[in-house]
C-alpha cells in the first residue's frame, strides 16, 4: 500500500500513537520537557519518510491535529494521575500555517480537557518563519497570544539568519544533534560556550538535542546549557516508560 493510502487509514482507524522524549533539565537533574514524536501504530516506516509524504498530501494538516489532540489528552491523563504538570512539546510543519483555524482548533481542545496552555510547546523550524513571512508571523502571533511556548527546532541546519529570531517571540532554541557534534570539538567550544550565552541574552531557553556521549553532555553543561535532549539520558519511549522515569534523578 502507498504511504499516503496507510496514512488516511491510520487517521480514520486510530492507527497513530504518541511516543516521548525528556529533555533533561541540568540544574535540576530531572526531566521537565516531554518531546511527542509520532508513529505508525502497525508499520514499521519511520518518520523521516511518512512526515515528507504527509506534507506533500497535505494530510499533516489532519495529522497535525491529530498529535495536538493526542498530546492535550496525555498531559491531562498524567495531571489526573496526580504527577507534577510539566510540559509536552509537538513538532509543527510549515504547511500546517495553512490551517488557519488551527488555533482555535488547539484553545478549544485544552479548554475541553482542562489543561492549561503554557503546558503545550509547538516546535517550529526555520522553514516556517521563511516562508510567506507576514502571514506566517501573524499565525504564530495569534499562537503565542493563546499562551503555549514556542520553541525553534533544527538549530544550525539551515541558514540560521538571525533576524528572524526578532519577529516572534521565542522561548527555546533547539540546537541540532549536527551542529552539537561540530562545535564541541576541542577546538570549538569557546563557540560552543558564545553562542549559548548570545541565546541567553534573548532571554531563550537553550537546549542541545542529539546527546548520546557523556563527555558532550558535561562540555555542554558546563557552558551554561539548560537542557539536554538525547540518547545518553532516553530515546524517545511509551508514556508508560515516560511515567517510569517522571521523576527520575539523571
Ligand atoms: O524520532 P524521529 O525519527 O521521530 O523524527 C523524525 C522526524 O520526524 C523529525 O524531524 C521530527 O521532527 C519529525 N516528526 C516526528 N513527529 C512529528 C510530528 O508529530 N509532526 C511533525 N510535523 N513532524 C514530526
Ligand atoms: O527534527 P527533530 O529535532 O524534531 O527530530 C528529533 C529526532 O531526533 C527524532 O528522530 C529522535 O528520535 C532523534 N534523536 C533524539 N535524540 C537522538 C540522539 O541522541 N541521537 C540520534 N541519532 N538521534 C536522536
Ligand atoms: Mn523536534
Ligand atoms: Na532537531
Amino acid at each position: 500500500k502507498e504511504i499516503r493510502e496507510l496514512l488516511k487509514d491510520a487517521l480514520r482507524n486510530d492507527g497513530f500513537k504518541l511516543v516521548y522524549q525528556p529533555q533533561i533539565n541540568l540544574k535540576s537533574g530531572k526531566a521537565d520537557t516531554f518531546e511527542a514524536l509520532l508513529r505508525l501504530k502497525d508499520e514499521d516506516i519511520s518518520p523521516g519518510e511518512f512526515i515528507s509524504v504527509a506534507e506533500e498530501s497535505n494530510l499533516i494538516i489532519d495529522i497535525g491535529r491529530w498529535v495536538t489532540e493526542a498530546a492535550i489528552i496525555q498531559l491531562a491523563e498524567w495531571q489526573s494521575k496526580g504527577l507534577e504538570p510539566k510540559p509536552i512539546s509537538i513538532n509543527f510543519s510549515a504547511k500546517q500555517l495553512n490551517d488557519l483555524s488551527y488555533v482555535d482548533f488547539l484553545n478549544d481542545k485544552l479548554k475541553k480537557h482542562g489543561v492549561t496552555a503554557d503546558l503545550l510547546e509547538i516546535e517550529i523550524t526555520e522553514t516556517v518563519l521563511l516562508e510567506k513571512k507576514d502571514k506566517s508571523i501573524s499565525f504564530l502571533n495569534k499562537l503565542k497570544k493563546s499562551g503555549v511556548k514556542i520553541s525553534l527546532d533544527d538549530f544550525g541546519t539551515g541558514y540560521s539568519s538571525l533576524s528572524y529570531l526578532t519577529y516572534i517571540e521565542l522561548d527555546k532554541i533547539k540546537f541540532d544533534r549536527s551542529l552539537n557534534h561540530k562545535f564541541l570539538q576541542d577546538n570549538y567550544t569557546d563557540t560552543m560556550a558564545g553562542l549559548i550565552s548570545l541565546f541567553h541574552s534573548m532571554n531563550l531557553v537553550v537546549v542541545a538535542e542529539g546527546i548520546e556521549e557523556k563527555e558532550n553532555f558535561q562540555k555542554l553543561s558546563d557552558r551554561g546549557c539548560d537542557y539536554i535532549q538525547g540518547y545518553l539520558f532516553s530515546r524517545p519511549v511509551s508514556p508508560a516508560a515516560i511515567e517510569k522515569i517522571y521523576d527520575h534523578n539523571f
